[in-house]
């Protein structure tokens, strides 16, 4: 095997969220709409920044919720054969939720460039199940199912053996791989310990019961959330009331999400008796600048008087939204200036630097300097939580003391997860060298 002869991960990748799509499409059909509504008001808009339309047709995340350490560091190896890496720790039972999670996605800026798939994977915290033989139950359930087929498992391991996959390896791999994050109708249990597990928790019992960890939501981006989401109910979609995240802006920050309801979907339990379980649901995302630790400091600061504020009777949320988040600056130089934003540099073109400063400041301002948003990768926890709560229903409201775990998180995962703000910085860094060397002032 030479290594000419093997595919890009980030190739891989792309056939795979593209079948996953075709998949999602097919079992959901309001995503096909979706799409297409967002592909219209995305052809409206001028770009941002730094990202390709082709990019743009391409983005999507998923998310998928697996119940044992086991399924969670196998789907790390079958993420990594597709240039995937864990992001980031994601604790959200702080919100009700008994899960806590990371991201699958690619690191490297070309890698992003070319196809940012990502995959927000939670895992099932079954120790937060109180009821101690529920939980034994549950545990027995989980470690008796398998999620990845024999073939899945086989090319992921070749693909270690080998440090990647063939053109028609990998065209195996992507059809193994999509069993996983395929919808079953048939149960995994009977109809009796779907109600308990349901009862003890909905997601709880969406983890639980089922063959595999079917594919939650797909998401595209759109470049204009508010025109999506007014859009939506004229094309027959009713998305929750709120967006999540910041407010619209000039200067799009981290990322705004909203979703529309689940669908009940028929399943048959065993013993034959039929039911129903909605889980799956549509959302959009759009996605501004990467905020540096302070940037980020402030938005949480902002958001919880935000939270704080809109609990006053008679007290809009959206305005309450907006009002707040007018105390962070809304221009790229401002938010750069500030150290509140990542930013990647590149020299102007053609530009003969007059002065031998190495200032990135006083090169902008001499136009020999340009200092792209880089944009924000990853998920948002305040916001994820708002999205689970949105389909799990007002009858779920939980509260769990417990606060995350990180390291039984990374001792499942099998690996640290890598720390998406020193990713950030690396990426402004090594911008930032690049454009100064070729401006002729190299360090
Ligand atoms: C994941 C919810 C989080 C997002 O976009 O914040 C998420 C789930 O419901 O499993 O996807
Ligand atoms: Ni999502």
């Amino acid at each position: 095997m030479t290594a000419a002869s093997l595919l890009s991960p980030d190739l891989i990748r792309t056939r795979f969220s593209q079948a996953m799509s075709a998949m999602y499409r097919q079992e959901v059909p309001q995503y096909g709409t979706l799409l297409e509504l967002v592909a219209e008001v995305n052809a409206g808009q001028p770009g941002f920044a730094q990202d390709s339309a082709e990019r743009l047709d391409l983005e999507r995340h998923g998310a998928i919720r697996v119940g044992t350490a086991a399924e969670l560091a196998t789907l790390r190896r079958l993420f990594a054969v597709m240039g995937m890496q864990p992001v980031g720790y994601y604790d959200l039972s702080v919100a009700g939720v008994p899960v806590h999670s990371t991201a699958f996605r690619p690191v490297d800026p070309a890698a992003l460039q070319r196809n940012p798939f990502r995959v927000f994977t939670s895992l099932l915290r079954l120790e937060l199940i109180e009821d101690a033989e529920l939980r034994q139950l549950a545990e027995r359930v989980l470690t008796e199912r398998r999620i990845f087929t024999p073939g899945a498992l086989e090319l992921i391991e070749r693909a270690e053996a080998q440090g990647g996959l063939t053109d028609p390896e990998a065209d195996a791999f992507v059809q193994e791989a999509l069993e996983t994050f395929r919808w079953h109708r048939e149960a995994n249990v009977d109809a009796g310990l779907y109600q308990r597990l349901h009862d003890a928790h909905r997601l709880i019992a969406d983890v639980v019961c089922f063959k595999g960890p079917h594919i939650n939501h797909l998401t595209p981006r759109t470049l204009d959330i508010d025109a999506v989401q007014a859009l939506m109910p004229a094309h027959g979609i009713a998305p929750k009331e709120t967006i999540e995240g910041p407010p619209r802006r000039q200067c799009p920050i981290l990322l705004r999400q909203t979703s529309f309801k689940a669908l009940e979907e028929p399943i048959l339990f065993q013993g034959e008796v039929q039911g129903s379980h909605t889980a799956r649901f549509g959302e959009i995302e759009q996605r501004g600048v990467a905020l540096t630790p302070a940037g980020r400091q402030r938005y949480d600061e902002l958001l919880q008087e935000v939270r704080q504020r809109s609990k006053a009777a008679g007290s809009d949320y959206a305005s309450v939204l907006a009002e707040v988040f007018q105390a962070l600056p809304d221009s790229w130089d401002e938010l750069r200036r500030q150290g509140l934003a990542w930013f990647r540099y590149r020299a102007a073109a053609g530009s003969q630097p007059a002065t031998d400063t190495r200032d990135p400041e006083a090169l902008i301002a001499a136009g020999q300097l340009i200092a792209d948003p880089i944009t924000y990768e990853d998920f948002l926890p305040v916001s994820a939580a708002g999205i689970f709560q949105s389909n799990l229903g007002a009858c779920s409201q939980h509260e769990y003391e417990s606060g995350g775990n990180r390291a039984a998180f990374e001792a499942a995962l099998g690996a640290p997860v890598l720390d998406e703000m020193a990713l950030y910085e690396r990426q402004q860094r090594e911008s930032l060298d690049a454009a100064l060397a070729a401006l002729g002032r190299p360090a």
